[in-house]
């Protein structure tokens, strides 16, 4: 029988899906099992409560809801009035912001909304005024077609990617790249971190429209501070994309400086990292550009999806909560003494250490590249991801890093204890891994060897830690 409220709503979701194909429901179950019983350590990744979870569930997800709170194209939007002001109101309590946008669907999502917010402000609103035109439609052809060449020919520095930046900060690959005209500042190769007299070096040198901080693979804090001033002096608009971190700046672990909220003229983030809600995105941002975010849709995204708006409502007011700070502080704590575990045992970890949820391991040191590691913690029932390290000898797709983090473990209840034992193993699992060979003798990037017995031994003792910290306790699906 079902333990309590939980379980049941659980197990009579899957038998309602199970009665039309039993294939999702078992894949569902299945993921529930899988997820129990890995090391979950992927920095990104996190575990939200039932209440996000089940709030994602319902017929929220058949409406259609184009515009904002109270200004809809679509009628019967009442009800997702309510959710969308619920989550755009904890959001803006929870970081401070006077205005929140909830209904980005991810954090690239979040990106474009505000990249097209400060490309209307700082460069379409200006344009409209010279021609004395109040709409883009009302602009000549003439004059269009000048503005789109302008929109197109603007300028974004950001953290290059081996430095831990993101792809949508201005990277080919992506829409971003492809948008902006984009420079990278890196980190200092002695010590790995942010050089702000470069960064601002830089920037006089490139005069960016945007100035974008925010990482997914750099472990240390960022001066939000610095980096205005550093826009500020070329005229360019301040934006911190912080899905990485936004847990620990709701739970007042980075404060001061090192909150973006007050710094920035725009933040990004996505709900789904450490801040533990539903996947999606935010951007939050003063009353300058309230209006242009609020374009958001149908400007880049499609139709809101009020479930998952339901959903971030029930994350955020999680995060309000008093014990979101004592996570936040746990997380930091985690990372912390996973680096010194790892630095212990005679691991190489990029600046040497970590104040954020995720350490970074150079697995060059153990004769690796980050593939060959990933696949072997993989056997050894540990999750994680390979990422580059700065001035990568193996590129993007190899790479030769490992990045770990804490944000889904702590979630679980693992504590520092826990994150030695960690260290241990996902030490063991590299020192004992080699690097294989191709057919014709010459190293392999991908091929490792690896014993499988004692994969199989490391996989049963990550399950013996696990087994101290049941994931969703309260729910049984029998
Ligand atoms: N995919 C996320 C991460 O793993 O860092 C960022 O988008």
């Amino acid at each position: 029988m079902p333990r309590n409220a939980e379980s049941t709503a659980f197990r009579s979701a899957l038998e309602v899906i199970r009665g039309v194909e039993p294939r999702v429901a078992d894949a569902i179950g299945a993921e529930l099992a899988d997820q129990r019983e890995s090391l979950k350590l992927i920095a990104s990744e996190n575990y939200a409560s039932p209440a996000t979870l089940l709030a994602m569930g319902n017929w929220f997800s058949d409406k259609y809801a184009e515009g904002t709170v109270g200004r809809r194209f679509y009628a019967g939007c009442q009800n997702v009035d309510t959710v969308e002001a619920l989550a755009a109101e904890h959001a803006r309590e929870l970081f401070g912001a006077t205005h929140a946008y909830v209904q980005p669907h991810s954090g690239i999502d979040a990106n474009l909304v505000a990249f097209w917010a400060i490309l209307a402000d700082r460069v379409e609103a200006p344009a409209l005024r010279r021609a004395e035109a109040r709409h883009v439609n009302d602009l000549t052809e003439a004059d269009w077609f000048a503005l789109r060449r302008e929109l197109g020919d603007q300028r974004m520095l950001g953290m290059s990617l081996d430095a831990g930046g993101h792809l949508t900060h201005g990277f080919r690959p992506n829409i971003s790249g492809k948008m902006f005209d984009q420079r990278s500042y890196g980190t200092d190769p002695a010590t790995g971190l942010v050089d702000y007299d470069r960064v601002a070096e830089i920037a006089r040198e490139f005069r960016p429209l945007v100035l974008v901080a925010g990482y997914s693979a750099y472990p240390r804090k960022v001066n939000f501070r610095i980096m205005r001033e550093i826009a500020d002096s070329v005229g360019a608009t301040f934006m911190v994309d912080m899905a990485h971190f936004a847990g620990l700046v709701a739970g007042k672990v980075f404060t001061g400086d090192f909150d973006p909220v007050p710094h920035a003229h725009i933040v990004t983030t996505t709900t789904h990292k450490s801040l533990r809600g539903p996947r999606g995105g935010l951007v939050l941002c003063g009353p300058e550009l309230a209006d242009q975010v609020d374009r958001g849709c149908p400007m880049v995204l499609g139709g809101p999806l009020p479930h998952v708006m339901a959903a971030k409502a029930v994350a955020l007011a999680e995060a309000r909560r008093p014990d979101f700070a004592d996570y936040a502080r746990q997380v930091v704590d985690n990372a912390q003494a996973l680096a010194e575990g790892l630095l212990r045992r005679g691991a190489k970890l990029v600046t040497g250490g970590t104040d954020n949820h995720l350490v970074l391991i150079d697995v060059t040191g153990y004769g690796l590249t980050g593939r060959q590691a990933e696949q072997a913690l993989l056997d050894s029932g540990i999750v994680t991801n390979r990422n580059a390290v700065p001035q990568d000898p193996n590129g993007a797709w190899y790479t030769s890093g490992i990045r770990v983090g804490t944000p889904a473990l702590t979630t679980r209840g693992l504590g520092t204890a826990e994150m030695d034992t960690t260290a241990e193993l996902i030490h063991t699992v590299l020192s004992q891994t080699s690097a294989g060979a191709n057919p014709d003798g010459t190293a392999s990037k991908a091929k490792y060897v690896l014993d499988p017995a004692l994969a199989d031994k490391i996989s049963r003792q990550a399950g013996d830690l696990l087994g101290g910290f049941p994931l969703y306790p309260d729910v049984e699906l029998g």
